[in-house]
């Protein structure tokens, strides 16, 4: 871990400004200088960045180790880039190209920034609590023996104070003390300001009970040196100083020295005299600026004193815009200086007009040796890290037997069989689920692999000799890690797991189970996680009305059109044994591919007769996206387009309206999403001059052009109506387009057309549309 180097707290200051200087002249460069073609705003955080960079410089240049891992605020993004610049590991070039195409990107981002990226954020609060998920796969990996101790690292997440309204943050501390998280540093650059304004009064004092009650040691940077000397020897003027409330503050460092003097001559009266005559105005508001976390002793100090693995919450007072014109003002989240308050700050900087890129322009001749030798002695990494892929080998995963099989339950049958079998990939699955591991068929693979816990916990029922068929003890060897009801944990978690041959160069493959329906629950943090290309398999069941008595509140619609418009994450809904066993061994080879992506599966619990198969020609449309369950004839009128659990239905029919629809089809669709991926892939190829029809267009044109589609689904119906589009057939899309209710199978199909007379009367009138 950690060791404290001695440091230069004066090389320390000026790297301060330097990050100041250089954030702030990304910002305008990109605003003021650039040519812009487009007259849109370009934008950037010139506040929020000064705000942070004593804090950054000291993690930066001070405290961290080359094992530790930086979730940065999303608005501190160009301090970032400017300590990789000046360490050497960012050129001038992506700067000067700020939130340009190609150029650094506007929030630090993992995939497409060139400086290493630990955690892309962006979207406030998920940054933070990433990296709680990572520490805990740290620890998991650590207890499976994959990584040594002297590679353990801490993960650190610098927030803005209002991101600590975003209760994801809270759901996961609560699942972090359950997991007795360790290793991580969450300092927050407690501004008091949000977007719109200043933040509520005294939240530092509930942050600190809600991180107390949740095992975390808090640290409150309230004042820097100088300030704290000056308030201790006055009492009545700290005591008055302590009751400014945020916006009062925020203004009073906007207005300056002249209105802090009449406030506390007003306030205080004679009792403040002596202390204001020691005073001129730059130096009372320059005094009164030095808190906590824009003073380099107090930072160093309380980072140095942290060095155990407690999980430390430091609230770090500090002045949004330090040192900028618009320091404090209410509405400088995004301000930007004009180019004569950029001027100023430049001559104040000491920086050369035409030297504004110069990365230590300004810093004497005296002080650079102890700069550049302490941006040397720096431990950050500066190299991209290399992804760890390709691995582990992933065999063909055989289906499990059975004539009549749900989707659910074949998962729940393959992970036994493969835990049982034992093998790499066996070892490196770990499952996760919030609080429905037993309700989504993970019991059997839990019962073989047992639970992880850093501590054991033992199963007292089983101790007890109380029977169950389900064992809940948890050992440091245990492959399955239980959550709390709390969906966007779970994301969070198969994103740290998924990133873990990326942070750690250890390839886990994370299997996460949910209801489907709460998909949605969490879905801006599966966003994120696929956002930043972790690598897991989602596995969402049960879902639609098929549920039947579970009802509407359970019974999910539309998350395969979440799916069809989700990057990174492939969509299969399989309707049999077979070929779920297939595409949990493409998600397995997609988690461990360069080129690969996550995986959503959408299963059921109805139990369906499986198709008898005359050869493995289906295997491959099936990964595809679809394949003919029945052929269609040359030339065909209609075809059948059926996905997932409603496939009994597709077939009834099939076998009914054949006699009546010569040469009838029944498309099984696996994905649309990959369907319609290749569809526009193929339309782009062709703009380029390649001429490669899609899967979907090579099964469409078997049928005639003016042929209709029957599309099914337990889901949206838009899920599949499209495919009207791709060749212009005609469609009778049916699907759940109302909320869902308690009752049969039968009762539901009916009500909600998802039976074969529905797929009888949308053929006939298809075909009568056809004859008009
Ligand atoms: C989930 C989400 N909601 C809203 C935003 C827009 N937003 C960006 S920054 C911000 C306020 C940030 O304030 P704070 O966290 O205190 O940061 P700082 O004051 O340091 O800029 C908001 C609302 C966002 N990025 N993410
Ligand atoms: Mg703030």
């Amino acid at each position: 871990m950690l060791k404290p180097v001695t440091t230069d707290i004066d090389a320390l200051k000026i790297l301060d400004e330097r990050l100041r200087w250089l954030s702030a002249w990304t910002i305008h460069h990109a605003n003021h200088i650039r040519e812009s073609d487009d007259g849109l705003k370009v934008g950037g955080h010139q506040a929020s960045c000064a705000s942070m960079t004593a804090i950054m410089a000291a993690l930066y240049f001070h405290a961290l180790g080359s094992s530790d891992r930086v979730a940065v605020k999303p608005h501190a993004g160009p301090v970032l880039h400017a300590i990789h610049y000046l360490l050497g590991s960012q050129s001038r070039e992506p700067l000067e190209n700020f939130r340009g195409f190609g150029g650094a990107q506007s929030y630090p981002s993992r995939t497409k920034d060139r400086i290493p990226v630990d955690f892309s954020t962006g979207s406030v609060g998920l940054g933070v609590a990433i990296t709680l998920f990572a520490s805990l796969v740290q620890d998991y990996l650590t207890a499976h023996g994959w990584i040594e101790d002297k590679d353990r690292g801490r993960f650190v997440a610098l927030i803005g104070d209002a991101e600590l309204d975003e209760g994801n943050i809270y759901e996961a501390i609560i699942e972090g003390a359950k997991h007795d998280v360790r290793n991580l540093w969450w300092i927050v650059d407690y501004n008091r300001q949000s977007l719109d304004a200043t933040s509520a009064d005294r939240m530092f004092e509930r942050f600190d009970e809600i991180f107390r009650s949740c095992g975390w040691r808090v640290v409150e940077l309230r004042y820097g040196r100088k300030l704290k000397a000056a308030l201790d020897a006055h009492p009545k003027l700290k005591a008055w100083f302590e009751t400014l409330s945020n916006a009062e503050l925020s203004a009073l460092h906007y207005q300056g020295g002249a209105t802090w003097r009449a406030r506390m001559e007003d306030r205080l009266g004679k009792s403040a005299a002596a202390f204001l005559k020691t005073y001129d105005d730059d130096a009372l508001a320059s005094l009164f600026t030095d808190l906590g976390g824009h003073c380099m002793e107090t930072l160093v100090e309380a980072f140095d004193a942290a060095q155990d693995d407690v999980p430390t919450l430091f609230i770090a007072w500090t002045i949004k815009g330090f040192g900028l014109p618009f320091a404090g003002h209410k509405d400088n989240h995004a301000g930007l200086m004009n180019p004569t308050q950029l001027a100023s700050l430049r001559e104040a900087m000491g920086v050369r007009e035409g030297e504004e890129w110069a990365p230590l322009e300004g810093v004497g001749d005296n002080a650079r040796p102890g700069v550049e030798a302490l941006l040397e002695r720096s431990r950050v990494a500066r190299e991209k890290r290399s992804r760890a892929f390709g691995s582990v080998n992933v065999p063909a995963i055989p289906a499990p037997a059975g004539d009549e099989q749900s989707t659910q339950a074949a998962f729940g049958r393959i992970l036994l069989d493969l835990s049982k079998a034992g093998g790499e990939l066996a070892d490196r699955i770990v499952t996760t689920s919030p609080d429905v591991t037993v309700s989504t068929n993970l019991g059997a693979w839990v019962n073989q692999r047992g639970l992880f816990r850093r501590g054991e916990m033992p199963d007292i029922f089983a101790q007890a000799k109380i029977a169950s068929t389900q064992k809940w003890s948890a050992t440091n060897n245990g492959q399955h890690i239980e959550l709390g009801i709390a969906e966007s944990n779970l994301f969070l978690m198969l994103a740290a797991a998924g990133l873990s041959g990326d942070l750690f160069g250890q390839r886990l493959f994370p299997i996460g189970t949910l209801y489907d329906p709460f998909i949605a629950r969490g879905l801006d943090a599966l966003n994120y996680a696929c956002y930043q290309d972790a690598r897991f398999l989602l596995v969402a069941t049960p879902s639609g009305i098929t549920l039947g008595p579970e009802g509407g509140a359970h019974q999910s619609i539309n998350p395969p059109l979440i799916a069809l418009g989700q990057p990174g994450l492939r969509h299969y809904e399989p309707a049999y044994a077979d070929e779920l066993a297939a595409m949990i061994t493409e998600a397995f080879r997609l988690i461990d591919d360069p080129d690969g992506e996550s995986t959503y599966l959408r299963l059921s619990t109805r139990a369906i007769r499986q198709v008898e198969r005359e050869d493995e020609s289906w295997r491959e449309g099936a990964l595809g996206g679809g394949y003919w369950l029945r052929e269609p004839g040359a030339g065909a009128e209609a075809a059948i387009v059926a996905m997932g659990a409603v496939m009994p239905e597709a077939l009834a029919a099939w076998e009914e309206l054949s006699e009546d629809i010569p040469g009838l089809g029944l498309l099984a669709v696996t994905s649309p999403d990959l369907l319609h991926r290749g569809w526009t892939a193929a339309q782009a190829r062709r703009w380029h001059g390649t001429r490669e029809l899609s899967h979907i267009e090579q099964l469409l044109l078997r049928l005639s052009r003016n042929s209709g589609l029957v599309t099914i689904a337990d889901a949206a119906p838009a899920s599949l109506s499209w495919l009207g589009g791709v060749l212009g057939q005609r469609v009778a899309p049916l699907g759940v387009d109302k909320f869902g209710q308690t009752g049969s199978l039968a009762n539901l199909y009916a009500a909600y057309r998802l039976d074969g007379a529905a797929i009888t009367e949308a053929a006939a009138e298809l075909l009568l549309q056809n004859g008009q």
